[in-house]
């Protein structure tokens, strides 16, 4: 029987009618079916945030860990149980300032997951301060006068970084977002997908009518190789990072394939029943 939404859908409790995040969630479920995924084939692995509630949100296997922690989970999963889908999810917060760290290893490390950013360029769980995509000089309850800091450009990071596959969507085209979606997941590595998700409750700049405005589509620059780093490096330069499309993508061997003896098929799917021999040798190392 084919996999549908219904198979994929949780109980939401507490977004605000009209947040980006919940566009997010369908284009992940609608990229797993287009996979013919099955929900005990997939782990979702979240942060905190508003964002960070997906793994509850949704039917799979899901983690809700710490805040800026998704991604050492998420990598662990991931190589524990190859035979799994892996979707790292959170917030820009989540994933660009606590977790900043994490992500510049997780996208050099290039392990075969996916990672999706609910950027709204604010808190929104906690009620509104400025966050690291927050851009300079931007109000919030804790930047009143304006942020004096210049914003994380969450495109260059991940170039600097290393990743090797980059995309960047959009909530109101939810279409777009969903082919973008899929194709980081069947990239062979660690692959990114920034989203511009709209907080509609504490953010009244970066609306949806703000990124209608000003998004440009990739497809529609001419030439355009998402292979060439420097391409991509000059083109989110020159659009100051607001554009919509695969920034980048150049696969490279992913981390499993650099580990002497990493099993072919899921450690998970080992049988765990231990004959006499295992037992009697575990048990002598512990007398
Ligand atoms: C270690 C730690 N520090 C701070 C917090 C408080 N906190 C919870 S969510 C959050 C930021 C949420 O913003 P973001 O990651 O952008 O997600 P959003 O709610 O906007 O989707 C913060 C600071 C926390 N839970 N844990
Ligand atoms: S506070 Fe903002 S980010 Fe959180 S659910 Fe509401 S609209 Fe979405
Ligand atoms: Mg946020």
């Amino acid at each position: 029987m084919a996999v549908t939404m219904k198979d994929y859908r949780g109980d939401v409790s507490t977004w605000c009618p009209g947040c980006g995040h919940f566009s997010v969630m369908a284009g992940i479920q609608k990229a797993l079916i287009n996979q013919n995924l099955e929900p005990h084939e997939v782990a979702v692995v979240s942060g905190i945030g508003c964002s960070g509630k997906v793994s509850e949100y949704m039917r799979a296997y899901g983690f809700h860990t710490l805040h800026g922690r998704s991604l050492p989970v998420a990598q662990a999963v991931k190589l524990a149980n190859s035979g799994l889908k892996v979707v790292a999810a959170g917030g820009d917060g989540d994933g660009y300032g606590i977790g900043a760290g994490h992500f510049t290893h997780a996208a050099r490390r290039n392990v075969d997951m996916t990672y999706v950013v609910m950027d709204n360029r604010i808190y929104g769980l906690t009620k509104g301060q400025t966050s690291p995509t927050s851009a300079q000089g931007f109000k919030s309850k804790t930047s009143p006068e304006g942020s004096g800091e210049r914003e994380v450009k969450p495109l260059e990071l991940a170039l600097g970084a290393g990743a090797s596959f980059i995309a960047q969507a959009f909530s109101g085209d939810i279409k777009t977002l969903t082919e973008l979606i899929q194709q980081a997941m069947e990239h062979p590595g660690f692959s990114l997908v920034n989203v511009f998700s709209p907080c509609v409750t504490y953010n009244k700049v970066n609306t949806y009518d703000y990124f209608k405005e000003n998004l440009v589509d990739l497809n529609t620059l001419e030439g355009y190789d998402p292979s060439d780093k420097k391409d991509a490096y000059s083109k989110v330069i020159e659009y100051d990072g607001l554009l919509q499309g695969v920034i980048y993508k150049n696969p490279r061997p992913a981390y499993h394939t650099f580990l002497d003896g990493y099993p072919e098929s899921p450690i998970s799917f080992n049988s765990v029943e231990p004959n006499k021999a295992v037992l009697d040798q575990l048990w002598a190392q512990f007398k």
